[in-house]
């Protein structure tokens, strides 16, 4: 998509055409390496199965029968293959488009991740070539199995986005060896979160942005900077998501989120923090909304939700449930009705 459109910024956070907008609307990349054998060596392009941006491997990546999971618990989608980058040969896969962190604005590149060795590898690398250390992206692995991020601005200023602050090549966000961890990145407004397994590591906020501007990058590919180890399912979305909407977590199944929330409700009435009377109204509300779905009816459910809310809000108003207890309550039920499609 952006190399279609190398001249504007906007596009990039346009959905794709053709993409269903419930189940993807803010795919703009997907790379599954589904597309070998195991243990052939990637030849053919590395298919981007929402763009367009096929992906060109260098060296012999071998796709691998050594995955994360079997299914991708967001998309339901069978998993089969991933892909290993293997040492001495500067494996890589190469990508004609900008680095997808380069124009601003939201976007959240997640992928799995494996690594058995030690090593000062790019596991991604920002620029089209190894000519220079400058105007370029990096994701880099450290010796004490951490990674760090940061970038290099066109002026080759150094620009941190994990911890250390001086982006030296340790110390970094950790992932253990030898098992596959879920890494998450995404930038919202100028500040950048990792996260791993999706538990939050680091939060950095880049200051004076000047992002790098150069089109291509790869999967490991910096000269002399080898990555070894196995990625799968590297996908890149046009907003900065939360942790529920990355590719490893299942999504939110309304009527069990409800009756999480009517659990929760039991607990504040068990603890004395609400009385049982305005507890029970509470669940009277829920239970309905449950019933509603079973019988197809989203829209009625959406209703008795909101007036969930309305009632939680009116019980911190008066005082009959404390701020702190009551919030969380209304963000549930704000998240359940989004996914209703309200
Ligand atoms: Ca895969």
């Amino acid at each position: 998509m952006i190399s279609e459109h190398p001249n504007t910024i906007i596009n990039t956070s346009l959905p794709i055409p053709g993409l269903a907008a419930s189940a993807q609307g803010s795919t703009v990349a997907y790379w599954r390496f589904e597309e070998g054998a195991p243990n052939q060596v990637a030849s053919g392009p590395v298919h981007d199965s929402a763009g367009t941006n096929d992906g060109s491997p260098f060296g012999i990546p071998m796709y691998s029968a050594d995955v994360p999971v079997a299914v991708i618990p967001q998309t339901g989608a069978p998993n089969t293959l991933s892909l290993e980058l293997t040492t001495s040969f500067q494996d890589r896969v190469a990508f004609a488009s900008a680095f997808p962190f380069n124009q601003p604005g939201d976007v959240t590149l997640e992928f799995w991740l494996k690594w058995n060795y030690i090593h000062h590898g790019a596991i991604l690398w920002g620029r089209p070539d190894t000519a220079a250390d400058e105007n370029r992206f990096q994701l880099h692995a450290n010796f004490d199995f951490t990674f760090g991020l940061e970038y290099r601005s066109p002026s080759n200023e150094l620009h941190a986005l994990s911890p250390p602050g001086d982006g030296t090549p340790q110390n970094g966000v950790p992932l253990p060896q030898g098992q596959w961890g879920h890494v998450a990145i995404t930038r919202q407004g100028d500040t950048y979160r990792i996260y791993v397994n999706g538990v939050l590591q680091s939060t950095v906020t880049d200051v004076n942005p000047d992002l790098p501007n150069l089109d291509g990058w790869s999967l490991a590919g910096r000269h002399n900077q080898p990555f070894v180890g196995l990625v799968d399912e590297m996908r890149v979305s046009n907003e900065a998501l939360t942790p529920d909407r990355f590719l490893n977590s299942s999504p939110l199944i309304p009527q069990q989120a409800i009756r999480n929330l009517i659990e929760k409700v039991k607990a504040l009435v068990a603890a004395g923090v609400l009385n049982q009377g305005n507890g029970n109204a509470l669940i009277a509300k829920l239970e309905v909304a449950i019933d509603k779905l079973d019988k197809g009816r989203p829209d009625q459910a959406i209703e008795k939700l909101q007036i969930f809310i309305h009632e939680v809000e009116t019980f911190m108003s008066t005082g009959k449930l404390p701020e702190a207890e009551g919030l969380p309550l209304v963000n549930a039920a704000i998240e359940i009705i989004a996914v209703l499609g309200g």
